[in-house]
């Protein structure tokens, strides 16, 4: 791995990606860093929070060195930031909400017959059936299917006042009582949502800290309705990961082979891309290719990483990169994190970028939709679309770099406990809580998020991790930071060797020669997609429940230490509501309310336990975050 320092311009530690960049910039090609360059000085306004859109009479901007105190309404500081807040933490829920219900809707149609995919997840049924309460003495799977996926429509179509089902249901007793208390049981997550874009419309809800209130109520739609709901279903209709090899970063691009990548969020789109590239494959034969070659960005490459190992291209920032190689076929995208710059940046090359979703198009895309309903002629389609665009590839113009690495990924909540139960079966989360007693693991850390074109390229999660496992801290992660750990030999056996302290290592050679893999764990573990950080929220809740203790007692701490976008401010929230700290390498735009900025990172902790800890630097970060573990060690009689 190349240092920080290698990389002048502070864009990327990635050697993959600063190869690229030397080719975009011979060709002429501009990539986000470019155009972050451009958009130099950000107003300063929009960074604190203190610009409101919200009516005509704006936009409204409050000076935070002096006049004007208030916007044309008379909203101050302090309103204005909540305001914002919501309205991007609500951003954030609505995206994983909608994800979530694109795959319940597709789980319904498939109990009807109507949807072409086959039932894979059986295992994951009775689990969550038992979690709802539905009896499923003598049904076939489809029948528990079909009634967990009414259950979840219920919930998106409750009028009444009680909470959402599946919050009551998936999230521990003592968060749904702290949070009864406080008020912010969601009830049907539309309803809320959209309760939250009308509270902070032009005169209607004046107080912060109400606004605040609803800020937690929406990251709990987030957690349940988005996370937690998407998860389960996803697993219901594609199977529940297993550990699985696979390799990350441009190198696992072939040059011989048609590559098409699977960009965005959601795995209906992706799994049918993987299930027709291998049925069409004698087409791509006869086409003069070796075969076709999926390769991942984002989590649609997360999703078919755990469930099938297929290798990953990048992660966020990769993705124009990735087309700059000249060897992308085709990149199918469904839903959110693709940059409309992507149709400007293959058109430079053969590449053509496929788009999926009806809400989700671009203007030089092709746009071919996968539909439950058809989605197999869609899937064929595209397969088909880039063989005819590999026929055009220009060889000349194809550079791939060599960088790659081996990495493992499939760590399901299931996963874990499977592989802990080799150690003793009994009681799976024993052999864990010992080790975290006799202090051989000092605690845990779930590591999330995007990159962010204002922090270097991947440098904070790398050296955050690094210092955190040397400290024998467990690590788990998803996203975009799963993805950026996989490229440089986080989630591979060897890496335990590499970064784990001598605690942390025997117990992850333990497990893992337990479970058969013939040495370690890998020192992360890949846990998903950022849907999939409610296996994270259940792992930790599954600790709680077998300590007897609330989460916020834990030595856990979450971190997204290059976020990006509204859906990690949501989850943020969550992890906040769910008690624990949340460390987060730049803040959210909050800094104009020192009110705001109070609550989160300080009050807020008294009220859910959990708080916002923001530090963008990574050293001081890890060591912030080794102090609140050593606390709640402490706390815990540790
Ligand atoms: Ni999460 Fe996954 Fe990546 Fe950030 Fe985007 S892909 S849903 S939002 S950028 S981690
Ligand atoms: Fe200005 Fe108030 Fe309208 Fe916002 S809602 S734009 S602060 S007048």
């Amino acid at each position: 791995m190349e240092c920080t320092k290698c990389n002048e311009n502070g864009r990327t530690i990635d050697p993959a990606v600063q190869e690229l960049f030397k080719k975009a910039a011979d060709e002429g090609i501009d990539t986000a860093w470019d155009r972050y360059e451009q958009q130099k000085p950000q107003c300063g306004f929009g960074e604190l929070g203190l610009c409101c859109r919200n009516c005509l009479q704006g936009p409204c901007r409050i000076n935070p060195f002096g006049e004007p105190k208030t916007g044309v309404c008379g909203a101050d500081a302090d309103l204005i930031v909540a305001r914002n807040l919501l309205r991007s933490v609500t951003g954030g829920t609505a995206s994983h909400t909608d994800h979530a219900y694109s795959a319940v809707q597709l789980l319904r149609l498939m109990t009807e017959g109507k949807a072409e995919y086959p039932l894979k997840g059986a295992g994951k049924i009775a689990g969550v059936a038992a979690k709802l309460g539905i009896d499923t003495k003598g049904k076939k799977d489809e029948e528990v299917a079909r009634e967990i996926a009414l259950t979840a429509l219920a919930d998106f179509g409750n009028y009444s006042d009680a909470p959402m089902k599946w919050l009551t249901a998936t999230a521990p007793a003592e968060r749904v009582d702290v949070w009864g208390k406080l008020g912010i049981l969601p009830r049907n997550p539309d309803r809320e949502i959209r309760r939250a874009m009308h509270a902070t419309a032009m005169g209607v809800d004046g107080s912060p800290m109400n606004l605040l209130l609803a800020c937690l109520k929406s990251g709990l739609i987030d957690g349940y309705a988005g996370l937690h709901l998407g998860t389960d279903i996803q697993d219901i209709i594609f199977g529940i990961p297993a550990p699985v090899k696979t390799e990350a970063n441009m190198g696992v691009l072939d040059k011989n082979k048609i590559n098409i990548i699977v960009h965005g969020h959601m795995p209906e789109v992706s799994e049918k891309v993987v299930e027709w590239a291998d049925k069409l494959s004698a087409e791509a034969k006869a086409a003069g290719a070796e075969g076709i070659n999926i390769a991942g960005i984002c989590c649609s490459g997360n999703e078919v990483l755990m469930r099938h190992g297929v290798p990953l291209a990048g992660n966020f920032l990769s993705q124009e990169l990735a087309v700059i190689t000249g060897a992308v076929d085709a990149m199918v995208v469904d839903v959110q994190c693709f940059m409309p710059a992507i149709t400007k940046v293959a058109s430079c090359y053969h590449t053509r970028i496929i788009t999926t979703q009806g809400i989700a198009q671009l203007p030089d895309a092709e746009h071919i939709p996968i539909e439950p309903e058809h989605a197999d002629e869609g899937a064929q389609k595209i397969i088909r679309l880039a063989i005819e665009a590999y026929k055009k590839r220009d060889a000349a113009k194809v550079s791939i770099p060599r960088h790659k690495s081996e990495a493992w990924g499939g760590f399901s909540v299931e996963a874990i406990v499977g592989a802990l139960s080799k150690v003793d079966a009994a009681n799976p989360l024993k052999p864990l809580v010992d080790n975290i007693v006799n202090g051989n693991i000092k605690g845990a850390v779930g590591v999330v998020g995007c990159n962010n074109v204002k922090t270097t390229q991947d440098a904070f999660h790398v050296e955050l991790i690094k210092e955190l496992l040397a400290n024998d801290v467990l690590v788990v992660a998803t996203g975009c930071s799963a993805q950026a750990l996989a490229k440089y030999g986080f989630l591979c056996p060897e890496g335990a060797q590499k970064y784990a302290g001598k605690g942390l290592l025997a117990v992850l050679t333990a497990v893992g020669e337990a479970a058969g893999l013939g040495g370690p764990l890998p020192p992360v573990l890949h846990m998903g997609s950022c849907v999939d950080n409610s296996r994270i929220g259940d792992l930790v809740g599954a600790l709680a429940a077998y300590l007897k203790v609330p989460i916020k007692d834990l030595p856990v701490v979450a971190s997204a230490p290059e976020l990006q976008h509204e859906k990690a401010i949501s989850i943020g929230v969550w992890a906040v509501a769910l008690g624990l700290m949340t460390h987060i390498g730049l803040p959210p735009p909050v800094l104009g309310s020192p009110l705001v900025s109070k609550v989160l990172t300080a009050d807020i902790e008294g009220i859910t336990g959990g708080k916002f800890y923001v530090e963008g630097d990574a050293h001081k970060a890890a060591q912030g975050i080794l102090a609140h573990i050593m606390q709640k060690r402490k706390g815990l009689g540790l």
